[in-house]
Formats: C-alpha cells, structure tokens, sequence
C-alpha cells in the first residue's frame, strides 16, 4: 500500500506527476498545510518537520519531495525518468538539486508576492529580488536546452519533471519567459505529456 500525504495543490504534486509517469497505484491523503492538518501530533510521527509531502509504503515513510522521486523512479522506472549509466545519473541529480537548492526558492516568492499571498501581505522588494535572482538561472536553464530538447540524455527524466515543475507556477503567475524561448518551449512540451495532463483529473 503506497500514501502520499498532501494536498494536491503543493510539492506533493511533483511526487503525484512522477507516479503517474510510472504508473503506480497509490492513495492521497489531501492534507493540507493551509487548515493546520501538517501540526497535527499524528502527522508529526510522520514527517517531523511538519510539511508535505510524505510518502508511507508498507510501513517506509520518507518526507523531502525530491528524495521520494528518486527512490520511486530508481526502484520503479525500469529506467524511465532515471538514468541508464553513472553520468546521466550524476547530470539528472545536478540539474534536481539545482532545481531544489537554486530555483525554488525564487519561484516561491515570485509567486506568493505576485498573487498568491493575500494582497495586504504581497511585498513588492521580495517579488523584485525572486524575479532578478531568476534570471541568471533562466539562463543556464536556456543554455542548455539549446542543444536539446531535454536537458539529459535527450529524453524526459526526472530532471525535466523537477524544473518544469518548480517553473509552472511562476509561468502562471505571469512570469515573462519571453527572453527564454527555449524554455518556453520545453515547459509546453514537458506539462502537455498525458501523465501530467492526467493529474487534473479526480486522484
Ligand atoms: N523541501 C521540501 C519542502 C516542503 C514544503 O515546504 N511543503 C510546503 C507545501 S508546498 C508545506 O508543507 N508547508 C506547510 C507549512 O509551511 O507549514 C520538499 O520538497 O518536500
């Protein structure tokens, strides 16, 4: 029995998008950190930081998002989404980690302060700053994927889901990508594969 806990609408969507890639059965448990449920004493056994999402497979529980795709795809993948040598292995954890260390952080802002937050708590200095700390990383992103359509091994791997991820939510928000067509047109190619299309639907 596999539980991911979390609502849909945060980081467990990175979890859920990378089941559906796979094609593993699993439940949700939408808690939600906007109602308090993360606080909760029986969740905190769970994951003590008080965050989603979590993972429960028959008793192994595992928190931090990018960990439980590792060892989903790794154990699940039969090679899809990871890597099929130690190089391509080594390039998608790099371009993962940058994702998680460099870009998600500023996505968060931009998109908390441009329309997520309730207006009166919207700080115009956090929103500057998470929209010029992007740029640079944009760049790298775009660097990249001039020689390809995909940023490892010229195929969809975890790489890809984890950055296109983190940077939907910034292009929704209004983010001007323009300057970045390739990104641009990765990010269309990544968020329209029917396992991404399929997370919309009732879990
Ligand atoms: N690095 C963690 C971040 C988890 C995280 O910040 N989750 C947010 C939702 S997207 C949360 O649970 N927030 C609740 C809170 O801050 O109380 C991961 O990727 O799993």
């Amino acid at each position: 029995m596999r539980t991911i806990h979390g609502s849909p609408f945060s980081r467990t969507n990175y979890v859920i998008w990378t089941m559906k890639e796979l094609g593993l059965d699993y439940n949700v448990n939408p808690i939600s950190p906007m109602a308090g449920e993360t606080r909760k004493p029986e969740y905190l056994v769970l994951n003590p930081n008080g965050l989603v999402p979590t993972l429960e497979e028959d008793g192994f529980v595992l928190w931090e998002s990018l960990a439980i795709n590792f060892y989903l795809a790794k154990n699940n993948g039969n090679g899809k989404l990871w890597a099929d040598n130690p190089h391509h292995e080594a390039k998608i954890m790099q371009w993962c980690i940058f994702g998680a260390v460099n870009v998600d952080k500023p996505a968060v802002d931009y998109i908390l302060h441009k329309n997520a937050l309730p207006e009166e708590m919207r700080e115009v200095a956090i929103l500057n700053a998470a929209e010029q700390t992007l740029i640079p990383l944009l760049q790298v992103v775009e660097g990249q994927l001039a020689d390809g359509e995909y940023l490892v091994d010229n195929r969809f791997t975890l790489a890809d889901l984890t950055l296109a991820a983190i940077l939907d939510y910034p292009r929704k928000s209004g983010y001007d990508l323009s300057p970045y067509p390739a990104i641009g047109a990765w990010l269309d190619r990544c968020l329209n594969r029917p396992a991404r299309i399929a997370m919309s639907a009732p879990v």
